[in-house]
C-alpha cells in the first residue's frame, strides 16, 4: 500500500491524461491519476509489460484491457509500460533506482475495488447494529443511499457476513437488493460435501465460495411477503443460464423443505425444481451425507452426489456438487447444464 500522505499530496495534482474508451458498448471517459511510486517488483498484478512506449499509448492499452485498473511506468534501464490490475501488494520503496510511477484509472466507486468487467464496486462495511435490526440486505442497503450497481459485504454484530448485491434495473426504475445465499466460483477451494450442522450454520468464505446456512435461508425467506430466488450459472464455455422462482424453505423442524413456484405462473415443464418427477427438488426436505431425507430407499443421494441439497431420488439439480467434476451425478449440475464454472443463488424481497 502507498502511504496516505503521499496519496494526498500527489492525488491533488491529479489528472495526468484522459481519453475515451468503449467498454461493453458504452463510451466512457476515464482519467489516469498519478498516485506515486511503487517498487518494481514483479507480481501477479502485472498483466503485461511493453517496452519503449509513451504514457499515452500505455494508457490506451490499459483502457483496452478490462482487467487493467492501473499502469506503472518504469524507467530503470529500458523504459517500460506495465499494465496492471491495480492490486499492487508491495510497499513503496524508498529506492530511487527500482521504482515505477503508478497511475490509476479514475474509479467510480466511492470505496472499494472497481470491477471493470462487471462494472461493479466491491466494498466491505462493518455495520454494528442492535440485534434483530436487519435480517437481510434489503434492510441493510436501505440504511445507505446506494444507487449504483455494486456488491457490498456487511458484517453483522453476530459475526455473520452478508454479501449484498445492488442491481439497478433497466431505466433505473427500480433497485434490486439481493442477499447472496450461495456462490461457487473459486475452482473448488471450498468443498461442499458437508454434514447437516454445517449446512445448518453455513460455511465457506464470502470472498470465494459459501453456503450462507439453512437457518439463515429459512429466516430470510420467511420475512413477510414473497421472496424471489434467482440462480445464475455460467458454463466453462461461457454459456449462461438464469432461472427464477418464488421461494422459501421451512425451518429445521420441517427439514428445511423447499417451496419453489414459477414467477410467471407457467408450469415450466422439465424444470428440475418445479416439475413433478422422481428427481425434482420442489417440496423435498434437505439432505446431507449424514441426514438422509431423500426418496431413494437404497442410497443416500447427498453422499453419492457429494453435496447437501433437496435431493429426491436422486436429483436433476445439485448446485452443491463437486466443483470441476463433469460427471453428472457427482458434479455441480442443473438439469443438463453441467460443467459449471460459476453459480450464484440470491434472494430478494418482492
Ligand atoms: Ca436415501
Amino acid at each position: 500500500m502507498i502511504q496516505t500522505n503521499t496519496i494526498k499530496t500527489i492525488f491533488n495534482t491529479l489528472l495526468l491524461m484522459s481519453t475515451l474508451s468503449k467498454v461493453n458498448g458504452t463510451v466512457r471517459q476515464f482519467h489516469l491519476h498519478l498516485y506515486g511510486e511503487v517498487s518494481e517488483e514483479y507480481g501477479p498484478h502485472i498483466l503485461c509489460q511493453i517496452p519503449n512506449v509513451s504514457k499515452s499509448v500505455c494508457a490506451s492499452m490499459c483502457l483496452e484491457n478490462a482487467k487493467c485498473h492501473a499502469v506503472e511506468i518504469c524507467n530503470h534501464g529500458v523504459s517500460r509500460c506495465r499494465i496492471t490490475t491495480g492490486q499492487h501488494s508491495s510497499p513503496m520503496s524508498n529506492s530511487s533506482r527500482s521504482t515505477c510511477q503508478l497511475y490509476r484509472l479514475g474509479n467510480p466507486c466511492r470505496e472499494g475495488y472497481w470491477d471493470r468487467l462487471q462494472n461493479t464496486c466491491t466494498q466491505n462495511i462493518t455495520q454494528t447494529l442492535p440485534p434483530n435490526t436487519c435480517a437481510d440486505c434489503h434492510c441493510l442497503l436501505g440504511l445507505l443511499d446506494i444507487v449504483t450497481n455494486g456488491e457490498i459485504r456487511f458484517t453483522l454484530s453476530g459475526g455473520k457476513t452478508l454479501v449484498c448485491v445492488v442491481e439497478v434495473a433497466v431505466l433505473g426504475l427500480d433497485i434490486y437488493k439481493w442477499t447472496v445465499i450461495q456462490r461457487r466460483r473459486s475452482g473448488g477451494s471450498v468443498h461442499f460435501d458437508r454434514e447437516w450442522n454445517e449446512y445448518k450454520e453455513g460455511f465457506g468464505s464470502t470472498t470465494s465460495d459459501f453456503w450462507i446456512g439453512n437457518d439463515f435461508i429459512h429466516q430470510l425467506t420467511n420475512i413477510t411477503g414473497n421472496h424471489h430466488l434467482q440462480i445464475r450459472m455460467t458454463k466453462n464455455n461461457g454459456q449462461k443460464l438464469t432461472v427464477e422462482y418464488l421461494f422459501y424453505i421451512e425451518s429445521e423442524n420441517g427439514g428445511y423443505r423447499l417451496h419453489a413456484a414459477s414467477l410467471d405462473g407457467s408450469q415450466n415443464l422439465g424444470d428440475p425444481f418445479l416439475s413433478t418427477c422422481q428427481e425434482c427438488a420442489n417440496l423435498m426436505k434437505f439432505s446431507t451425507k449424514d441426514v438422509d431425507n431423500d426418496n431413494d430407499t437404497i442410497r443416500n443421494c447427498a453422499s453419492v452426489s457429494k453435496g447437501g441439497w433437496w435431493h429426491n431420488s436422486c436429483q436433476k439439480s445439485n448446485l452443491n456438487g463437486e466443483f470441476g467434476q463433469v460427471n453428472y451425478t457427482l458434479g455441480i449440475n442443473w438439469n443438463k447444464f453441467t460443467d459449471l464454472s460459476y453459480v450464484e443463488m440470491r434472494v430478494r424481497r418482492l
